[in-house]
């Protein structure tokens, strides 16, 4: 059976160039910082983000972790949005693991207003705790894979600046939003103290992701990897693929983003289907539905070959990414409108 998996673009298979780049890699160790591939990695990434240094970790998961830890004290309070990925989708290791109480505030397609952010900042006062980190994602995937501007960044990272909190950046995707824009990543991330970003989504790795920022804050960073057991020997296999992925996977987002809007502007054509355009601004599509169960969309695209993930009782996600091609969109479109018939049909 023919398979379109629009469930994530963390499903994506590395390409065999990829791949073949591990072979070629020269290793060492890297918690004695001797693998010359993770630094070479590391120096690109600090430079593509315009920061002193960089630091590879396991997942965007760790890296929000570690980038949290290393800005705050346990008991401080941080700032985020409502359906941030650190708030909902980290199984809680902010309060578990960092020991950091979340404020969050809910913002306009991943943009918090700032008067908003300035109201939720604590007093200096005997009883709070104390403010001191504002998070912001980049490309913030629940709202649809919507873009936070230069623009919108220097306006969230003014007030935070102002009241002397830090700012950490999870732009998990933070090259679709650079590609979209067609500004350099930099430009995106000027105004904070660190960024993280993932190898293993639109860019196509099998592992990784890197976080930027100071000399200073990547060097606590490190030591904190380790304590979480992130410490890796001869991790320039994972680097080498991540090398490979910041020279040739990073223009072509472009077509994932044509694909996404490709499929928006399809499914808003299915009567069962709401969906608002507007935020159909990168690789990802979320749209609901008018009077369908998303589990039994899901359940019949899955039976046909189409995946898709049922993100709320009525609201599913498609992510387009290196694996999908137009054809395979217009395929799953094709299935849809199937599927939404048949099950419409039994609902009579
Ligand atoms: N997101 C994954 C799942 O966890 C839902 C996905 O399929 O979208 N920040 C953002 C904005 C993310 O979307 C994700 C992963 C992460 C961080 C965490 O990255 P990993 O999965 O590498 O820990």
């Amino acid at each position: 059976m023919r398979i379109v998996d629009l469930r994530s673009d963390t499903v994506t298979i590395p390409p065999r160039k990829m791949l073949e780049t591990i072979l070629e890699a020269e290793l060492g160790d890297d918690v004695y910082r001797e693998d010359p591939t993770v630094i070479k990695l590391e120096n690109m990434a600090a430079e593509i983000m315009g920061k002193e240094a960089a630091l590879l970790v396991t997942s965007g998961t760790q890296a929000n972790l570690i980038s949290v830890m290393a800005h705050t004290k346990r008991g401080d309070e941080v700032i985020l949005e409502y359906n941030s990925h650190i708030y909902n989708f980290e199984v809680g290791g902010l309060a578990a693991v960092a020991g950091v109480l979340p404020r969050p505030i809910r913002g306009v397609m991943g943009f918090m207003n700032p008067a908003d952010i300035e109201a939720a900042i604590r007093p200096k006062n005997i009883h709070c705790p104390e403010t001191s980190l504002l998070l912001v994602e980049n490309t913030h995937n629940r709202a649809g894979g919507t873009i936070i501007t230069p623009k919108q960044m220097e306006a969230m990272c003014n007030v935070a600046r102002k009241h002397g909190l830090k700012v950490h950046v999870d732009g998990a995707r933070i090259f679709n939003a650079a590609v979209a824009l067609n500004v350099k990543p930099e430009k995106l991330v000027e105004d904070a103290d660190s960024v993280s970003f993932c190898l293993s989504k639109g860019l196509a790795c099998p592992i990784g992701s890197l976080i930027c920022g100071s000399m200073e804050f990547i060097e606590k960073a490190r030591k904190i990897r380790k304590m979480l057991g992130g410490g890796m020997r001869q991790a320039g296999v994972i680097a080498a693929p991540g090398i490979y992925a910041l020279e040739h996977m990073i223009d072509r987002l472009k077509e994932d983003h044509e694909n996404a809007k490709i499929l928006a502007y399809g499914l808003a054509k299915i009567d069962e289907v709401e969906i608002d355009l507007k935020t159909v601004q990168t690789n990802i599509v979320i749209f609901n539905l008018k009077s369908l169960k998303a589990e039994d969309v899901i359940a019949a695209l899955q039976s046909r070959g189409v995946k898709a993930l049922a993100i709320e009782p009525r609201k599913i996600r498609m992510v387009t990414h290196f694996g999908i091609t137009r054809d395979d969109v217009e395929y799953a479109l094709n299935i849809f409108r199937e599927v939404v018939e048949i099950l419409k049909d039994k609902q009579y």
